[in-house]
C-alpha cells in the first residue's frame, strides 16, 4: 500500500516534472518565438529607421558640406544675346557680405573662364576672370563674347578666402552665338 502510494506519489511527481517541463519547453518556445518576432519586427522598424537614418543623415552631410550651384544659366545652355543671367545657389551656408564674419557664410564669386585655380589659402584675386560678389548678391548679368565660356562658384569667405575644403560649384559650359 506504501508502496504503491511511493510509486503513485513518483509518477505523480513526475509527471508534474513532465507537465512543468513541457510548460518550461513551450514557454521557452513562446520565447524563443517572441524573441523571433519581436527580433524580427523591429529589426524591420529599425531598418526603416535605419534608412531614415541614413535618409537624415545624407541631409544632414547635405546640410553639413555646405554645396553651390548654378540656379541659371544651365550646363550647355545656348544664348542668341552676349547678355546672360547667372543665378547663384547655394545650400547649407548662409551668403553674407564680405566682411562680415558670420560663421558657416561666405560670398560668392563666379570664375570665368579660368584654366588655371586661383590659391585656395589666399584671398581670391579680384579680375575680370574672377568676380567678387561681396555685398552678397546671389545674381548677376554678364556681357560674354560670343563663343564658350566656361563659368565655375566658388565661396570665400568674409576675408575673400576660399573655405577649407573649397565650397564651389561644378564647371559649366555656355555658349554664345
Ligand atoms: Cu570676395
Amino acid at each position: 500500500m506504501f508502496k504503491v502510494l511511493g510509486v503513485s506519489k513518483i509518477l505523480l511527481l513526475t509527471k508534474s516534472a513532465i507537465i512543468s517541463l513541457a510548460a518550461l519547453f513551450s514557454l521557452t518556445a513562446l520565447f524563443s518565438l517572441t524573441a523571433v518576432a519581436g527580433g524580427h519586427l523591429p529589426g524591420e522598424k529599425g531598418a526603416h529607421g535605419h534608412s531614415d537614418h541614413h535618409h537624415d543623415h545624407g541631409s544632414h552631410t547635405a546640410t553639413a558640406v555646405a554645396q553651390v550651384s548654378f540656379i541659371q544659366p544651365a550646363d550647355g545652355q545656348v544664348f542668341d544675346s552676349a547678355e546672360v543671367k547667372v543665378v547663384f545657389g547655394i545650400e547649407g551656408m548662409l551668403v553674407a557680405p564680405a566682411g562680415t564674419d558670420t560663421p558657416n557664410s561666405g560670398h560668392h564669386h563666379l570664375l570665368i573662364n579660368v584654366q588655371e585655380m586661383p590659391d585656395m589659402t589666399m584671398p581670391l584675386p579680384a579680375s575680370e576672370n574672377i568676380v567678387h560678389f561681396g555685398k552678397g548678391q546671389t545674381e548677376t548679368t554678364l556681357k560674354l563674347a560670343p563663343g564658350t565660356h566656361r563659368l565655375q562658384l566658388l565661396m570665400g569667405n568674409y576675408a575673400h578666402i576660399p573655405h577649407n575644403p573649397p565650397v564651389m560649384s561644378e564647371v559649366i559650359e555656355i555658349t554664345v552665338k
